[in-house]
């Protein structure tokens, strides 16, 4: 009898562990499905906000424009930014919009009015492809877009949408051949 019960709790664990190896198998299986898909290096833009209230390359040079190749558009797109100037966020924050040109002012004029309590990020999604979290000095954070989603025949820029900055952190995205 007490053997019986053995063979009965042996069998049981069995069971049991390998429904416990089942459900790991399924959760790993979705976490990895949810991920976001990596952008390959030459779809990846990483861009720096520097000292005197610009954005540079990530040599530090003066960024006019961000080139992606054309075949991007059916890639998945990222776009690194980190915070190299010194002034704390509070009063120099900075972020990247990723959005429709002609959308620009009124995304602008959206991230002032949620102001300084959402760090001044647009909290509209129209015409809005993605953007950072508002960084402080060393700070980074990434967006990645998905493929498809930079039509052809529509503009697209990038802005800070920090208080004052748009003016001057501002550049088109150009789709190169
Ligand atoms: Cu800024």
């Amino acid at each position: 009898m007490i053997r019986l019960s053995l063979v009965i709790v042996s069998v049981g664990m069995m069971i049991s562990a390998s429904v416990s190896a089942a459900t790991k198998d399924k959760a790993a299986k979705s976490q990895k499905e949810n991920a976001p898909v990596a952008a390959s290096p030459e779809c990846t833009v990483s861009i720096q906000a520097v000292e005197g209230m610009k954005f540079a390359d990530s040599n530090g040079k003066d960024l006019k424009e961000i080139k992606i190749p054309e075949k991007c558009r059916t890639q998945v797109i990222q776009f690194n930014l980190e915070d190299k100037a010194a002034a704390p966020k509070i009063a120099m924050g900075h972020n990247l919009v990723i959005h429709e040109q002609a959308k620009q002012a009124v995304i602008v004029a959206d991230a002032l009015k949620a102001g300084p309590a959402a760090e001044y990020l647009p909290t509209t999604k129209d015409g809005v492809l993605g953007h950072t979290r508002t960084l402080g000095p060393n700070e980074k954070d990434s967006i990645v877009i998905n493929a498809g989603s930079f039509k052809k025949g529509t503009d697209y820029a990038y802005v800070c949408t920090f208080v004052g900055h748009n003016a001057v952190m501002n550049g088109k995205i150009i789709f190169v051949k």
